[in-house]
Parts: C-alpha cells; structure tokens; sequence
C-alpha cells in the first residue's frame, strides 16, 4: 500500500492545526504551535517537568585511562537544588584522547557497565565521538517506587512526571555539564536510547533545544510509533504494566487512541528542526516499525515549515537495512529483533558524520 493511504487510514489529529481549527502555515506561528503541542504531551503523557535548576555543580570522582590509552574516561557525579534538598546522581563521561570539541552522545542507558551489549563504547570512540552514559537506575528506580530523584520533588497525581520524565530531565542535567566541557563540542550533542529509553531520549530532546539531534531506537509505544494503526503495543498495554513511566492521566486514553488530541508524529516535530533518527528492527512487531515509520513520515511537514527536508523517502515502506540519510529525520529497520546493535550505532553514525550534527 502507498504511504499515504496508510496514514490516511490513522486519521491522525494534523499536526499544523493549532487548538483553535486555524492551519499554521507561516514558520512564525510554530513556536506557539510547539508550546500547545508540548503541554498536550506533557499534561497527558509524560508529566510535568519541574523547573530547570539554576545551577549545578559537577565533580569529578575518578579519572583513568580507558581503552588501552585511546580514551579518557571520568567519573562524575552533578549535583543541584531540589525543593526536597540536594540531589545528585553519577555519569560517565569517555573522550577521544585528545579531544578538543569533539562531538558527543548522551546515552541514556539500561546497564551502568561501560561497554556492554547495547553501547559499543570503543567504536564510539574510534570514530571520534564522545560519549557521556547515564545509567537510568542511578536516577530513579524503572518501578513504581518513589525514590532517587522522584523523592525530591511533589508529584501531582494526574499530570506530575513519570519516570520517563525523570530519567529526561536528568539527561538535561549532564547536558548542563557538557556545555562547559572544553573537550565537547555543545553544538554537536545528541542524545540516544533503546526502547523506554528511546521514548526517554525522545521526551528529553523535546524539551530542550541544546540537543543538536535526537535518536530512538526501537521505542516503540508511547516513543515514536504511532498509537493509532499501532499493532503491536497499546496505550493499555503500557499503561496496565508500566503506569509509572508516565503521568496518571495517560490511563485514560487506554483503548481510546482515535480520540486523543494528540499522537506520537507530534512528539517527534518537537524535534525540528533539528536532525532526528529514528530505529527499528523488522522483526520487531511489539514496537511496530510501520508505524514508527509512518510516524516520521507524519512528523516531516514541521521540518518542511521551517524550511528544512524533513523525511526522504520512497512512496512505500524502505525494505530492511535501506537506511534514508538524505533528509533532516534518518531512518532505518535493521534485519533482526529487539535490541541496540552495532549496525544500529553504524547508521546512526554515518548519519552525524553526513550531516555534521
Ligand atoms: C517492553 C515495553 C516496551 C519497551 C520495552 C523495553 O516491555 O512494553 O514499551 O519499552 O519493554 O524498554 O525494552
């Protein structure tokens, strides 16, 4: 089937229409388009996120070489003012030997060991890249429990943050750090995750502006598949088993997806129009690369407002590992399953090293 029948069969809310029925159609009238679009999100889905604190403090705990001298690899530990006191979580930060404004990735990852099966460090490295790894569990625990950074603040039961947001706002915080690293170049900084935490890295590079491109890979529900169409998982999956990784208010579109006022191609323009990546693996169905394609497709249009490409592509699905690198969003499906494999980091590589970011 052509795309566009496809998508049209979503029926998706447009994304150029703002609240009051009027179609945006000049690139002035996008930043308010942007902010309807990020209180939806953020009042039905992911939560409230507390204000930026105004400073943070970055200490560095430990500092060794790392792969046989080709990287410098840091131990830091950001500390910043909540209302329930100081809080502070750890990073690690590697860096090409060398580094003068090398460009970075923010990976939010499910392991604190460095590298492990989804983050080949040391081809990060090889390619001149750095690479600051978040652990999210340093952050908050991925349950319902309220500890770590959860703990700090007052969580408003229908729209106060989930853990998404938790583990988002964190990565904002190294970000913080990053800036006044003179090893990174804060022009170039990405940020990246798999699966809840490509829907983290998604929610975070939405917010904040400083992030030069945004990946997900393999994120699925709630990340950048669309709900409507989805067959794989639903608002009530997710909702049913991980509640905590969202706002209270989301249970409520559980088995109501065409009436949301909103989907997932809006999260993604939030992006724009700065370079995103989107991931998915074709045996994957649980996060369903149709629709994490049709979803880029559907989100393309903000970037053409603001004059950029936005998505290349055929008028049908791009067969397995044909990554589309032309325009502003990157796409591939790797052959295989759920995971974050090297061929992905390859991809998403040869993506940045093509466009600069
Ligand atoms: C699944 C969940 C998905 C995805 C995945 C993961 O169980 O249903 O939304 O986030 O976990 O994070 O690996």
């Amino acid at each position: 089937m052509m795309i566009e029948n496809m998508l049209e069969a979503r029926k998706l809310p447009h994304l150029l229409m703002g609240r009051d029925g009027k179609m945006i159609t000049d690139r002035a009238q996008w930043p308010a388009r942007r902010q309807e679009i990020m209180d939806l999100l953020a009042g039905e889905v992911y939560g409230c996120t507390p204000p930026t604190p105004a400073e943070i403090h970055a200490a560095v705990e430990e500092e060794q070489r790392a792969f046989g001298g080709k990287a410098m690899q840091r131990r830091i530990r950001i500390s910043f003012d909540t209302p329930g006191g100081v809080y502070s979580f750890p990073y690690t930060l590697l860096t090409p030997r060398d580094a003068q404004k090398a460009p970075a990735f923010v990976s939010v990852n499910f392991k604190p060991d460095i590298p492990h099966a989804y983050l080949p460090a040391e081809e990060i490295i090889d390619r001149g890249f750095a690479l600051a790894a978040l652990y999210y569990q340093d952050v908050t625990s991925d349950n319902a429990q309220m500890d770590g950074i959860a703990a700090m603040y007052l969580v408003d039961e229908n729209c106060g943050w989930g853990k998404i947001g938790m583990w988002a706002f964190a990565a904002s915080r190294v970000m913080d750090d990053l800036q006044h690293r003179p090893e990174i170049d804060e022009k170039r900084v990405c940020i990246t995750g798999h699966s809840r935490l490509g829907k983290t890295a998604l929610w975070c590079g939405a917010q904040d502006e400083r992030f030069s491109m945004v990946i997900s890979n393999a994120s699925g529900c709630s990340g950048a598949a669309l709900a409507r169409g989805n067959k794989g998982e639903r608002v009530k999956n997710i909702t049913d088993v991980f509640p905590f990784w969202f706002c209270g208010n989301y249970r409520k579109w559980a088995d109501k997806e065409a009436e949301m006022p909103f989907d997932q191609h809006m999260l993604l323009a939030l992006t724009a129009p700065r370079k995103l990546y989107v991931s998915s693996a074709d045996e994957d169905a649980w996060a369903d690369p149709e629709n994490e394609f049709l979803s880029c497709v559907a989100a393309g249009p903000a970037w053409k407002l603001l004059g950029g490409s936005g998505f290349i592509t055929e008028n049908e699905m791009p067969g397995t590992d044909m990554p589309l690198h032309q325009g502003d969003i990157g796409h591939h499906i790797r052959k295989g399953t759920h995971f974050y494999s090297r061929t992905d980091w390859g991809y998403q590589m040869a993506f940045r090293e093509k466009h600069g970011v």
